[in-house]
Protein backbone atom coordinates (compact mmCIF):
# COMPACT_ATOMS: atom_id res chain seq x y z
CA UNK A 1 0.00 0.00 0.00
CA UNK A 2 1.14 3.45 -0.64
CA UNK A 3 -0.07 7.04 -0.15
CA UNK A 4 0.12 10.25 -1.96
CA UNK A 5 -0.74 13.38 -0.80
CA UNK A 6 -2.52 15.85 -2.82
CA UNK A 7 -3.22 19.97 -2.61
CA UNK A 8 -6.35 20.71 -3.78
CA UNK A 9 -6.68 24.66 -2.92
CA UNK A 10 -10.65 24.48 -4.26
CA UNK A 11 -11.80 22.49 -1.59
CA UNK A 12 -13.86 24.76 0.77
CA UNK A 13 -15.97 22.83 2.76
CA UNK A 14 -17.22 19.87 3.91
CA UNK A 15 -19.74 19.82 0.78
CA UNK A 16 -16.61 19.03 -1.12
CA UNK A 17 -15.26 16.50 0.86
CA UNK A 18 -17.83 14.48 0.58
CA UNK A 19 -17.96 15.17 -3.40
CA UNK A 20 -14.59 14.18 -3.40
CA UNK A 21 -15.08 10.57 -1.67
CA UNK A 22 -17.95 9.97 -3.85
CA UNK A 23 -15.99 10.54 -7.11
CA UNK A 24 -12.28 8.91 -5.84
CA UNK A 25 -13.83 5.67 -4.44
CA UNK A 26 -14.94 3.53 -7.26
CA UNK A 27 -11.49 3.94 -8.84
CA UNK A 28 -9.31 0.91 -9.58
CA UNK A 29 -6.96 0.55 -6.56
CA UNK A 30 -7.89 3.16 -4.16
CA UNK A 31 -8.46 1.99 -0.89
CA UNK A 32 -8.51 5.10 1.54
CA UNK A 33 -9.26 8.43 1.17
CA UNK A 34 -9.20 11.50 3.72
CA UNK A 35 -9.83 15.07 3.01
CA UNK A 36 -8.85 17.72 4.83
CA UNK A 37 -10.92 20.82 4.48
CA UNK A 38 -8.59 23.41 6.73
CA UNK A 39 -6.04 22.01 5.07
CA UNK A 40 -6.86 21.97 1.14
CA UNK A 41 -5.58 18.69 0.86
CA UNK A 42 -6.76 15.02 -0.10
CA UNK A 43 -4.62 12.20 1.18
CA UNK A 44 -5.45 9.11 -0.44
CA UNK A 45 -3.90 5.52 -0.09
CA UNK A 46 -4.00 2.88 -2.63
CA UNK A 47 -2.62 -0.06 -3.88
CA UNK A 48 0.26 0.55 -6.24
CA UNK A 49 -0.06 -2.39 -8.45
CA UNK A 50 -3.72 -1.26 -9.55
CA UNK A 51 -4.38 2.31 -8.94
CA UNK A 52 -3.93 4.80 -11.86
CA UNK A 53 -3.06 8.36 -10.20
CA UNK A 54 -3.17 10.08 -13.51
CA UNK A 55 -6.65 8.49 -13.08
CA UNK A 56 -7.08 10.02 -10.11
CA UNK A 57 -5.80 13.28 -11.07
CA UNK A 58 -7.97 13.16 -13.67
CA UNK A 59 -11.39 12.53 -11.74
CA UNK A 60 -10.48 15.26 -9.19
CA UNK A 61 -9.97 17.95 -12.03
CA UNK A 62 -13.56 16.37 -13.92
CA UNK A 63 -15.03 17.37 -10.82
CA UNK A 64 -13.72 21.54 -10.62
CA UNK A 65 -10.96 20.19 -7.64
CA UNK A 66 -7.41 20.40 -9.94
CA UNK A 67 -4.80 19.60 -7.89
CA UNK A 68 -1.64 22.31 -7.51
CA UNK A 69 1.39 20.91 -8.79
CA UNK A 70 4.77 21.19 -6.69
CU1 LIG B 1 -17.24 22.82 -0.70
Amino acid sequence: MSEIVLEVPDISCEHCARAINRRLAPLAGVRRIEVDVPGKRVRVEYDETQADLGAVREALADEGYAVSER
